[in-house]
């Protein structure tokens, strides 16, 4: 469009006194990348943010690859980029592998915001670093969560003995800081408690499953594993009930899908700490209306967590936050 047609729609719109109305009446697009489209999780987040954007009269497009990945999640976010929507909310499956990808989308002019995981640092809009362009992060304390994680272990333990974490791969900021607040709690609150080491899944419960009876064949008196994730999770419990040690070898998982909540009242889990999926991809799709609609966001908002266990889990207030599947 020529400068002059712009300047006379400009005039136009303000001489009818349009502006800030003809704004909101545009039907935005607004996509939501998950980290895969098969997790409980990511789903949960797509009922919220459909919610959202029901209120708000906003068209959301969820397109996702089918693993937890950046090889696969790369293709998807240039698929759509190239749709030009008015706003991308993305969970990047890797802190550094996604930040090159990201700014094609902010260069194009389509504002970023990442929900769940971060790029770079997670502080953004600071002017330092190469990852600070996404307007806003939205996402549970992570390291909190870490720590509730070794807390809950901890008591179900007795507060001593060995324990790991079953973990996804290095390089997710989400599954990084859990162990990071998981380690660090266990290191000055839990003297006796040993942290052996990592085992990563790369997200496929088979092989955290395998892992959990690898180290119990290593470590007869392994005492509790700390699933930093739903398939972390879920593998590492399965694992405990197929050595026949449920009960014995404690579970505390991160994520709340109902195959994990289920076995709450079996006692293979103890404790499940439930994200709020759906409150982020609500929160997402406010923010990046608000920002399309010339409001100041905040850069960083952070949602709960439920802790469930079996004393609450028939309770409705807290049943709600099982994940959708
Ligand atoms: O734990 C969530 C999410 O927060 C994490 O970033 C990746 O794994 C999940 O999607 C659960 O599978």
């Amino acid at each position: 469009r020529s400068i002059l047609g712009a300047v006379a729609a400009v005039s136009l719109s303000l001489s009818l006194g349009l502006g800030a109305a003809q704004a909101q009446d545009k039907k935005f697009t607004i996509a939501l990348i998950p980290g895969l489209t098969t997790d409980a999780f990511y789903i949960t987040m797509q009922k919220g943010a459909q919610a959202a954007a029901d209120a708000l009269g906003v068209e959301l497009v969820f397109q996702g690859a089918p693993d937890f990945n950046p090889v696969t999640q790369v293709p998807v976010l240039d698929a759509v980029i190239a749709r030009a929507p008015d706003a991308i909310l993305i969970a990047p499956t890797d802190t550094t592998q996604l930040v090159e990808p990201l700014r094609k989308a902010h260069d194009a002019g389509i504002p970023v915001i990442t929900v769940d995981t971060f790029i770079g640092t997670g502080k953004y809009q600071t002017g330092a670093g190469d990852a600070d362009f996404p307007l806003s992060y939205i996402a549970s304390d992570n390291v909190l969560g870490g720590k509730i994680a070794a807390r809950a272990l901890a008591a179900a333990i007795g507060g001593e003995g060995k324990v790991y974490v079953s973990n996804v791969k290095p390089g997710i900021s989400t599954t990084d800081q859990r162990e990071e607040g998981f380690k660090q709690a266990m290191a000055e609150e839990f003297p006796n408690v040993t942290v052996l080491e990592t085992q990563f899944n790369d997200n496929d419960a088979n092989k955290a499953a395998s892992q959990l009876q690898g180290v119990l064949a290593r470590e007869a008196d392994l005492k509790g594993v700390f699933g930093a994730n739903l398939f972390s999770a879920l593998g590492a419990a399965n694992g405990v009930q197929q050595a026949g040690q449920s009960g014995n070898v404690k579970v505390v998982a991160f994520d709340a899908p109902g195959s994990i909540v289920d076995n709450l009242s079996t006692g293979l889990v103890d404790v499940a700490i439930a994200q709020h999926p759906a409150e982020i991809g609500y929160y997402g799709v406010v923010s990046a209306y608000a920002h399309l609609t010339g409001n100041s966001i905040p850069v960083s908002i952070g949602t709960g967590f439920t802790i469930i266990d079996k004393n609450n889990v028939s309770d409705p207030e807290i049943a709600k936050y099982v994940y959708s599947e």
